[in-house]
């Protein structure tokens, strides 16, 4: 029987941390892979790749001993069959507003009877190996964005898709979508209420609670509130920090010659 660990982790009631990637590199997706992170998404959303970056960081990623999703750009059944032939292990699915697009993303991840994935994967049964297509229906993890104000009204519908996971909030985007600013770790308390609503609901019906966090206190609160998937920043804001962390200390401690 084949496994994604991930998926076993998560129904053990264990905590996945995830890392980020935006940069188009499968040295950088192996590189964060080896500092221990649980899983790596692709972010091919907002970051800076191409399917062609996309396969080799899914290597990278892997070689790194880290499991590999992609955030899709959108709900696009041959995009989302893509990223699931190069051998990532599950996908998380933008801007899920209504019962339909659940649906119709959790089919773009199922072959049949279960959905309409086309049969073709290339790397993926490389990866697990040829009984792949027998158990992917199992293997795949779908996570279905909450991030705007329509999707939060029917999440409750949105939860009760057949094959559906679980959900992932983007909170920049809920922000953006409910009060017109985007805000990653709102400390606002009607932000807070409907973050606990979301988990509450997401995680009494069995499914998974992801939240994309930008820092670790804040991330561990969430965990301490019920989400199961969490991140801290991304790769490219990681490297921005440290780089200018470096630079700042050293013009800090520069001689001022001539002073
Ligand atoms: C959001 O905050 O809207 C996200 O999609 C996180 O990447
Ligand atoms: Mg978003």
């Amino acid at each position: 029987m084949l496994e994604n660990s991930l998926k076993t982790r998560l129904r053990r009631g264990e905590t996945v941390l995830s890392g980020w990637l935006h940069v188009a590199s499968s040295f950088s997706a192996e590189l964060m892979a080896r500092q221990g992170f649980d899983v790596l998404v692709l972010d091919a959303q907002h970051g800076m790749l191409d399917f062609a970056d996309a396969v080799s960081m899914v290597q990278g990623a892997q070689l790194g001993g880290a499991r590999a999703m992609a955030r899709v750009a959108g709900l696009d059944a041959g995009v989302i069959a893509k990223f699931l032939d190069a051998g990532c292990e599950g996908i998380i699915c933008p801007m899920v507003n209504t019962r339909g697009d659940a649906e119709a993303f959790v089919r773009a991840c199922r072959y049949p009877p279960l959905g309409a994935r086309s049969y073709g994967p290339t790397r993926a049964a490389l990866h697990y190996g040829s009984t792949y297509p027998e158990h992917a229906n199992e293997l795949v993890l779908t996570l279905a964005m909450i991030e705007t104000a329509e999707g939060y009204v029917n999440l409750e519908s949105i939860l009760e898709t057949p094959g559906l996971d679980g959900i992932f909030v983007g909170p920049g985007d809920l922000n953006q979508s409910l009060y017109g600013r985007s805000i990653i770790d709102s400390e606002a308390p009607e932000f807070l209420e409907i973050l606990e609503r979301i988990v509450v609901k997401t995680r009494e019906r069995g499914l998974h609670a992801g939240l994309f966090c930008g820092g670790i206190a804040y991330a561990q609160r969430m965990v301490d509130m019920g989400f199961n998937f969490v991140n801290v920043s991304a790769d490219s804001r990681l490297l921005a920090a440290s780089a200018s962390a470096v630079v700042n200390a050293f013009r800090a401690s520069e001689t001022k010659v001539g002073y």
